[in-house]
């Protein structure tokens, strides 16, 4: 697999469900709030912010948040305003251990975005 200049992963936040990512190290996870209702990508769990440093603050429906994720590990993250969304972005030291087959669990399906990339987002 040819490693891109910024290779990015997108991810929807669609039926109030975040996902859990798997992508190597460098790589820029979008987040994309596909929901009427307003959703968070934010680093701890049960709702409550553990202070990494980044967050998504409120999105608004189509609203989009981009993190780069430089140290490989197991990141919770979860949304501020349903503390009962919770998930994990693993990251890992290269490309062929994200397999994109890892980024479609069986609650998932990825549909193509609008400009070309992969859009992961919950199956309803
Ligand atoms: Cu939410």
């Amino acid at each position: 697999m040819t490693p891109e200049a910024n290779p990015v992963q997108q991810a929807g936040i669609f039926d109030s469900v975040l996902l859990d990512i798997t992508v190597a190290a460098g790589v820029t996870v979008r987040w994309t709030n596909l929901d009427a209702e307003g959703q968070t990508a934010t680093p701890g769990t049960d709702g409550i912010y553990d202070r990494s440093g980044w967050d998504s603050q409120g999105l608004g429906l189509n609203r989009s948040f981009s993190h780069q994720f430089y140290d490989e590990g197991a990141f919770p993250y979860t949304c501020r305003f349903h503390p009962w969304m919770n998930a994990t972005v693993t990251v890992v030291a290269d490309q062929s251990s994200a397999a994109p087959a890892s980024w479609r669990g069986s609650n998932q399906y990825a549909e193509q975005w609008p400009d070309g990339e992969d859009l992961m987002r919950a199956n309803s």
